[in-house]
């Protein structure tokens, strides 16, 4: 089997209501996907998801298509994509950074080799460990009473019992109070846990996170910009509620450093953070060496992105935080024919061949950023 053809396509995804970050409010999601073609006729397909343009990560998504269509695509073609891992290190070779991308390449690559094989992806990463794993909900409205109803309606439909806040935009202690009021009407019923993205400075952590730790929050994510590590293992070492590396987490190396300082207590893995999916075991592979439990982050994907990373957390035992794999239903609409199921506070794993997830195409057109001929 060879690489036929690559096609990347850039999808704007509207939202049920605006997504509120401290960098970007989402009402399109922008998602990334690949179709790899073999000789004999097999597609594959991947995705990625950033979060406002380049606000979130360096990778915008048009670097992403503009980078892979350019620089990778070229090394990859008419080879066999079943030593997908020794692809992906050609490609290290020749292109440095760009993760989100190669996570792309990687994604199409193995959902292809899945199905050529006729197997579900999970299984070419050592197979299931779980069948569906806990999924959060962001609060993200940056309303108290909007949010407290939505928490409400997860609750009584079985849908999520962990939320978490996206509190980094405005002033952190009426964040703090916003926090605080959810979680007293949402009680011992969930967990509540907050995400910072990176907003904080040192000062004003220890005030906020003391407060937050008092008033019954589970989780603190991200609470300071990604590079300061020596400030992580401080908050970390102080406070009882764990700290959870996510911007500050992305490659092995990166995974390495924050185990050997305990500038976190918990990761929170993300499939494009690290490169892909191989990347993302190995980064699990330290958190296990070193003692350190995972979560099952997300971009923000749609279902195939979601089925890409759900079945890839469903082989790594140490899942203690759950997932936040909601993706899908922060979209009024989806690319795909069959959509990933939540049930019970879960999500189903979905089961494949390959990642288990139809393309409709006539989707695909409408949402694609281009109309695509080549898409039949
Ligand atoms: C992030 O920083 O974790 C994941 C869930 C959500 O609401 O935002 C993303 C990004
Ligand atoms: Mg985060």
């Amino acid at each position: 089997m060879k690489i036929h053809s690559l096609d990347v396509y850039i999808v704007d995804l509207p939202t049920i209501r605006p997504h509120h970050l401290a960098m970007h409010t989402i009402v399109t999601q922008t998602i990334v996907m690949a179709c790899m073609k073999s000789d004999d006729g097999i597609e594959g397909w991947g995705e990625v998801a950033t979060i406002g343009g380049a606000s979130y990560s360096e990778e915008s998504p048009e670097a992403i298509k503009l980078n892979i269509e350019t620089y990778m695509k070229p090394l990859i073609i008419g080879k066999n994509p079943i030593n997908f891992d020794a692809l992906s290190h050609l490609i290290g070779i020749h292109v440095k950074g760009n993760y989100f991308a190669k996570a792309l390449i990687e994604s199409a690559m193995v959902d292809l080799v899945a199905k050529y094989m006729d197997i579900p992806s999970y299984q070419l990463f050592g197979g299931q460990c779980h069948s569906s794993l806990p999924v959060a909900w962001t609060l993200a409205s940056g309303d108290t009473a909007r949010d407290i109803e939505e928490a409400q309606n997860c609750l009584d439909t079985k849908r999520h019992n962990i939320f978490k806040l996206k509190i980094g935009k405005g002033d952190p202690k009426k964040n703090v109070a916003h926090v605080i009021k959810i979680k007293e009407a949402v009680g011992d019923t969930a967990s509540v846990r907050v995400d910072v993205n990176q907003a904080w400075d040192e000062v004003t952590s220890l005030y906020c996170i003391e407060a937050l730790e008092n008033g019954g929050v589970d989780l603190i994510e991200q609470p300071l910009v990604r590079w300061n590590s020596e400030g992580m293992s401080k908050l970390s070492l102080r406070f009882k509620v764990p700290i959870m590396a996510d911007e500050s987490l992305g490659t092995i190396q990166e995974a390495y450093q924050i185990a050997k300082h305990r500038s976190a207590d918990i990761f929170a893995l993300k499939v494009p953070k690290a490169g892909g999916l191989t990347a993302t075991k190995k980064v699990a592979a330290i958190a296990e060496a070193a003692g350190i439990p995972m979560y099952g982050g997300t971009m923000i994907e749609s279902s195939l992105g979601t089925a890409i990373c759900a079945q890839l957390y469903s082989t790594i035992p140490e899942i203690t935080f759950g997932t936040e794999l909601f993706g899908p239903l922060l979209f009024k609409d989806n690319v795909t024919v069959n959509q990933v199921e939540y049930e019970n506070f879960e999500l189903k794993i979905p089961k494949g061949p390959g990642f288990g997830m139809e393309i409709d195409k006539e989707k695909l057109k409408h949402y694609s950023r281009e109309f695509v001929e080549s898409i039949n």
